[in-house]
């Protein structure tokens, strides 16, 4: 493998770690913390988790080492999508596994948890770790969405785990995987199988959040990577004063990422889900604000502009999540038969006004035809349409035009709008992560082996403090079963970790809804520039805008 200057350097990187988990394992020792509760249906979660609920938080600190000394083999999975610093999670499992005992064991599962249900490893050495230190991706070992949930698969997990007499196993995750995570761990408890289960938070999307996690990683990667993006389309704009961009960020429902991308550049419009679903828009009122924009814009003579879209915002404009349910009413079962054998779209429409009420129709007969007939194209497993890969940037781009041609009619608006797409999302999930999720991933690693060295289970591999510089970040470990509550998920009540969405009442969003106003007419770009590996703190070693303002 042909490998690039970068790569080669960073590879020289020493990732930092808090300063507790610095004098070496023999000088870390266990503080107890008080006993926990879940954030909500606290009888219905202990009655779920009866051997792994109520468990103490606990935080490392400098002191003779008191674990048990005994060999350990760990599992270790990647799951869900890709997200900067993984490879460094899994580094800092090693070191700290083989720092405690040379003879200690790493399995990689490859593939993500199908890899422990199908028994397809690798056995970590330095030589094969090495090639990743600081790196990208999940490539070390893949990933995959394969949700283990079920008692059939954790009695193979179980049988994976005795046949390599492995001991515990990290689970690196978004909410489900580590929701999962701690029903693996309940199983395992109520078995006696001798099998730990830790955690991990990941996830670029950033709504892995509550009291305890204060960012998932990759977050901070991946919106830099956006926000260089972003800023740099911003240039071209202010440079040729001739585009109106509409840029969509990956981030599923919440709108975090869109949001932090938007803080740290400073476009004239960044629409937030979860405003949109508070304050019930239509569609025609989001054409509007950013038509004003445009028009605003216009007669200052500036017919560019900036626009970014959260990937989830049509499941949060009321009008359209209802079209969408009667849309996978519509097509159900047997039904989607009989109009896909429809021969021209003419012949698709007429079923489809015949079968959606007056209401729906209206918002559907407002959709530019591509957006129509994308909603019939690709179906989920569950024949539904998929919200995702409905072209959000380019349904607003349109609407945005339409509105504008009244406007001139009208004698309102007298400019040019001419508007490019674009769709940030793969560029950002592979990135090197920056120095802040280098540190903070191996830390989670290193530390997710000092709770298996110390017998949790059930438990996230906990760092906070994330704001500071990383030798004041406190590292420790909080029950999962913390984190839950039940919710209501196809048809059933489940336990679950909450996903956090945008907080209209938070810091970030406030200080966005402060500025918005003067980012929309005025130019106030703001051109953050790639992300920096070496140089001054200032440079290198920020956090993400939302994470420093949360933190005051
Ligand atoms: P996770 O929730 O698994 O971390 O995935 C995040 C994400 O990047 C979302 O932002 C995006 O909607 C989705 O994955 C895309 O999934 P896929 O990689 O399967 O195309």
């Amino acid at each position: 493998m042909k490998l690039s200057p970068l790569q080669i350097a960073r590879y020289q990187y020493t990732p930092k770690l808090p300063s507790m988990l610095r004098n070496g394992i023999g000088e870390i020792c266990v503080k107890n913390g008080s006993a926990t509760e879940s954030v909500a249906d606290q009888e219905k979660i202990h009655a779920l988790f009866p051997n792994t609920y109520g468990k103490n938080e606990i935080t490392f600190q400098k002191g003779q080492n008191t674990s048990t000394p005994k060999k350990q083999a760990v599992g270790v999975i990647l799951s869900g999508g890709q997200a900067p610093g993984g490879h460094n999670v899994i580094c800092g499992l090693y070191d700290a596994l083989k720092a405690t005992n040379k003879d200690n064991v790493l399995y990689g599962f490859k593939g993500g948890p199908s890899g422990l249900l199908d028994d397809d490893y690798i056995v970590f050495d330095d030589a094969y770790i090495d090639q990743y230190r600081n790196t990208g991706g999940f490539d070390i070992i893949g990933s995959g969405r394969t949700k283990l949930e079920t008692q059939e698969q954790f009695a193979i997990v179980a049988e994976t785990c005795k046949k390599h007499s492995i001991n515990a196993l990290v689970i690196i995750g978004g909410d489900d995987s580590n929701t999962n995570a701690a029903v693996l761990a309940e199983y395992f408890a109520a078995q006696n199988a001798g099998i730990q289960v830790i955690g991990c938070p990941k996830t670029i999307d950033g709504d892995l959040k509550n009291e305890d996690i204060e960012c998932s990683f990759g977050f901070d990667t991946a919106t830099k990577t956006y926000a260089e993006i972003v800023g740099n389309i911003q240039r071209d704009a202010n440079s040729a004063k001739k585009y109106w961009h509409f840029v969509k960020v990956m981030g599923r429902s919440a709108s975090h990422v869109a949001l932090e991308t938007a803080l740290q550049t400073q476009p004239n419009i960044c629409l937030i889900g979860e405003e949109v679903a508070e304050k019930k828009l239509s569609l025609a009122q989001l054409s509007d604000y950013i038509a004003d924009s445009v028009a605003a814009r216009a007669a200052k003579g500036w017919n560019f502009g900036v626009a970014i879209i959260p990937e989830g915002i049509v499941e949060f404009i009321p009008e359209f999540s209802m079209l969408i349910a009667q849309i996978n009413e519509l097509l159900a079962g047997a039904k989607a038969d009989a109009f896909n054998a429809l021969p021209t779209w003419e012949e698709k429409y007429a079923f489809i006004e015949a079968g959606l009420t007056q209401e729906a129709m209206a918002v559907f007969a407002l959709l530019p035809q591509a957006i129509q007939q994308q909603l019939f194209l690709e179906r989920d497993p569950h024949g539904n349409v998929q919200v995702s890969l409905i072209e959000s940037e380019k349904l607003l781009s349109e609407l945005v035009k339409e509105n504008l041609k009244k406007r001139k009619v009208a004698g309102t608006y007298n400019g040019k709008f001419s508007p490019l797409h674009h769709f940030l999302g793969y560029e950002g999930r592979c990135a090197f992560p920056s120095n802040f999720d280098a540190d903070y991933c191996y830390s989670l690693g290193y530390n997710a082996f000092m709770l298996i060295q110390y017998g949790y289970t059930g438990y996230l591999s906990k760092v906070s403090n994330l704001s500071k510089p990383a030798e004041q970040w406190i590292a420790g470990g909080m029950p999962i079963t913390k984190m839950m509550n039940i919710e209501r998920r196809h048809g059933a009540d489940k336990p679950v970790i909450r996903k956090a969405l945008v907080e209209l009442e938070g810091k970030p969003f406030k200080f966005f809804e402060a500025n918005r106003e003067k980012w929309a007419i005025d130019t106030c770009y703001v051109y953050p520039g790639a992300i920096q590996y070496w140089g001054p703190a200032e440079v290198c070693d920020q956090t993400t805008i939302t994470l420093a303002l949360e933190q005051n």
